[in-house]
């Protein structure tokens, strides 16, 4: 096996051998390279051929199984490149060839940097495309390109070439995550602020973690009324905001922090966990009966809940575990014991003029974005310790799961408005881009002269899609930890450097003053 594309990759150049860190397989990660080729086959032919509403489907659910924490499970990787199979034969003129993912591994550095960049940055992608295709969304557009790109990754291309492709894949991911936002906000509202707490009441519950609103909103159509509590974990938390789920008085909180914590958090609840999406770790014994998964998740021998999401299993296991028999007061990374969410863009500018006018008396100095992935590395204290070092006259956006690192600590507020704002998912970078936008468009200067710092963190594929938007808009001077993607080449990374000014993560509090300095 060969494996480079997260965050926590060995020694940071690779996973190979037995086994990755993030517990996938030698096998599973062959037949995953081989499900890509496949995909990579089937682009040739949607290109060359007829492609329909199903073949779209195939490639975003092939793509989408592939993400980091998402699935480890050999059959059901084979069942869907057999699926594949059929698909390709049915759309293309012809047989047209798969491509072998061990000529991209033994590629030119450079090369494989710019291709990896662009294959990782569709895996991220589709899963946005995938969940808004559940509510009803798609766009064209976004389709073409999936196949426009999974076509060059098997073909001969220059670095020029490839380099414009890095660029467009960030450029269709931010009408991607336009979709989703839409797809989420149109069906479920737009967010609204909300405390939300970490205690689980007593009785039964069910905790669901990963991206998917609408496998939360069907599970709690089929829990209402039944005596069981629903809690988010992970990157579900937002959902909390959202007014159609928010209404549900059995969502009652949040379980737990980090996704990388669940092996110790999940070993003695008496509860089930549905997982709608990543990050799913290999399930210890002690709770394995306890886990089920749904859509593309799936590991060895859980039980999965197919397309006509019949949560009826995971229902009857919440009843049989029973859940707490007094409430259970728990607390985040630092202590605290409620979090915040549901400040996406209406929500932040509808305070547009407050903030721009607290902007103009110096009241409010700066802002960051400190948002992305969490992660196990024990660098990652970076974002807690850069976020309590923040002065008080500065306010902070948050997104995707790296927020547990700060989400529970209190800094306060600045006349009224709280100084941590959650925006939401990894996807609603979508959400922070607009917030940006319209904030350089009141001071009527451009994003980079806004006094606003992007501090990212990142694990899996999500966070390199969402990147290559922040680049394609041609943001600069981003911080980006805890560690370099090992798939960027030197030479790639000197690009970026130059053109970009992306900088590494450091140390915390000699980034925040080097950032408060340059203003
Ligand atoms: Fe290694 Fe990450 Fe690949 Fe897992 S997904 S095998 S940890 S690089
Ligand atoms: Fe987290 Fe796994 Fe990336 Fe949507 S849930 S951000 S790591």
């Amino acid at each position: 096996m060969f494996c480079f594309q997260c965050q926590q990759t060995a020694h940071n150049t690779g996973c190979d051998g037995k086994a990755g860190v993030c517990g996938k397989k030698a096998d599973t990660a062959n037949y995953q390279d081989e499900l890509i080729g496949a995909l990579i086959g089937l682009a040739r032919a949607a290109r060359a051929g007829t492609p329909t509403p199903h073949t779209d489907e195939l490639i975003l659910k092939g793509l989408f199984t592939t993400i980091t924490n998402v699935n480890f499970n050999n059959e059901t990787i084979l069942q869907c490149k057999t699926e594949i199979e059929k698909e390709k034969a049915a759309v293309g003129p012809g047989q047209l060839d798969d491509y072998d993912l061990a000529a991209l591994w033994a590629a030119g550095e450079d090369v494989r940097s710019l291709k990896s960049l662009i294959l990782f940055g569709l895996k991220g992608m589709a899963a946005y495309a995938y969940h808004a295709r559940a509510l009803g969304r798609t766009d064209p557009a976004v389709n073409a390109f999936f196949y426009e790109a999974l076509e060059a990754i098997g073909a001969e291309k220059t670095p020029d070439e490839l380099l414009a492709l890095v660029l467009k894949t960030g450029e269709v991911n931010l009408a991607c995550m336009a979709l989703l936002d839409a797809a989420n906000t149109g069906a479920y509202g737009d967010p609204v602020p909300v405390t939300v707490p970490l205690t689980i009441e007593k009785g039964p519950f069910i905790v669901v973690s990963g991206h998917d609103l609408h496998d939360l909103k069907l599970l709690l159509d089929q829990t209402a009324g039944r005596g069981i509590n629903i809690y988010t974990h992970s990157e579900m938390l937002p959902a909390h905001g959202y007014p159609e789920l928010k209404k549900y008085p059995h969502l009652k909180g949040n379980f737990g922090t980090g996704w990388q914590n669940q092996q110790s958090e999940f070993h003695n609840i008496p509860a089930p966990i549905l997982f709608t999406t990543n990050c799913l770790m290999p399930v210890r014994q002690s709770y394995s009966d306890r886990v089920f998964t749904t859509s593309v998740v799936s590991y060895p021998e859980l039980t999965h809940i197919g397309d006509d999401k019949d949560f009826t299993p995971v229902i009857e296991k919440a009843l049989e575990c029973g859940g707490y028999p007094e409430d259970h007061p728990m607390t985040g990374m630092n202590g605290g014991s409620t979090v915040m969410t549901g400040f996406a863009r209406n929500a932040v500018l509808s305070h547009a003029e407050q903030i721009v006018w607290l902007v103009r008396e110096g009241k409010i100095r700066h802002f960051f974005l400190i948002g992305g992935c969490d992660g196990a590395a024990p660098t990652r204290s970076y974002y807690t310790d850069f976020a309590r070092m923040t002065p008080p006259d500065t306010l902070i956006l948050t997104l995707a799961c790296g927020k547990y690192r700060l989400n529970d600590m209190d800094l306060g507020s600045i006349e009224g408005i709280p100084r941590v704002l959650d925006c939401g998912q990894c996807n609603d970078a979508y959400s922070a881009i607009r917030i940006a936008l319209a904030l350089a468009e009141a001071f009527g200067c451009g994003v980079n002269d806004l006094p606003l710092t992007l501090v990212l963190s990142w694990y899996e594929q999500k966070a390199v899609c969402i990147l290559l938007t922040l680049l394609y808009l041609g943001l600069r001077n981003i911080y980006l930890g805890p560690t370099l993607p090992a798939f960027v080449s030197p030479n790639v990374l000197d690009f970026l450097v130059k053109q970009y000014n992306l900088t590494p993560t450091g140390d915390p509090k000699t980034d925040l003053e080097k950032i408060l300095n340059r203003q």
